[in-house]
């Protein structure tokens, strides 16, 4: 797949975030930039493994939470995102490889300072719930705006194998860059 099919595929559009982006940081089309992160979010719903996929043909990967502000952030544009419906979106963190054990997709550990998981009452995620379609169990993480989820606590951990939207990361060029691209060009 051609890197414009794949990006017209995946779809998703996003304005600059004008009044978090640092100055000369520029993200390429139909990313968000905001921090120091490019950020794009899918209109399109596969499996966790594809969806790493994808961000990795288009320079990135899932994100990878590092602060409460990034958290914060992605939550709100979700929200944003989803106003009437619940959709989840897939997040570069999984216990595939050891049950209990999460890891971003850089194989850095889950830092339990930084962790939102979803609790509520007597549910707490992640809980690695097996169920009959999915006797594996549940070793992949999403977030989202689903029932009492809020901004610090949304992650849900649920099985790889199902579709969902997606969020990618990747870093953002220096404006020199761009400018250097035009010069060559
Ligand atoms: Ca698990
Ligand atoms: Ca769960």
């Amino acid at each position: 797949m051609s890197a414009f099919n794949l990006a017209s595929q995946i779809g998703g559009t996003a304005p600059t975030d004008a009044a978090h982006a640092p100055v000369g940081l520029r993200c390429d089309e139909a990313w968000l930039l905001h921090g120091q992160k490019c950020y794009r979010f899918s209109n399109m719903k596969t499996s966790w493994d594809m969806s790493r996929q994808l961000c990795g043909e288009m320079g990135g990967d899932l994100v990878k939470i590092e602060t409460r502000t990034e958290q914060q952030f992605l939550f709100e544009k979700i929200k944003e995102i989803n106003k009437s419906t619940e959709e989840m979106f897939w997040m570069g963190l999984s216990d595939a490889e050891t049950e209990g054990d999460w890891r971003w997709t850089d194989g850095s550990s889950l830092n339990q300072s930084l962790a939102f998981w979803f609790v509520y009452g007597s549910a707490n995620e992640p809980d690695n719930w097996i169920s009959p379609p999915h006797p594996q169990g549940e070793d992949c993480a999403w977030m989202g705006v689903r029932v009492w989820a809020t901004e610090f606590l949304s992650w849900f951990d649920v099985p790889c194998t199902i579709t969902s939207r997606f969020m990618c990361e990747k870093q953002p060029r220096r404006s020199a860059d761009f400018q250097q691209k035009r010069e060559l060009t």
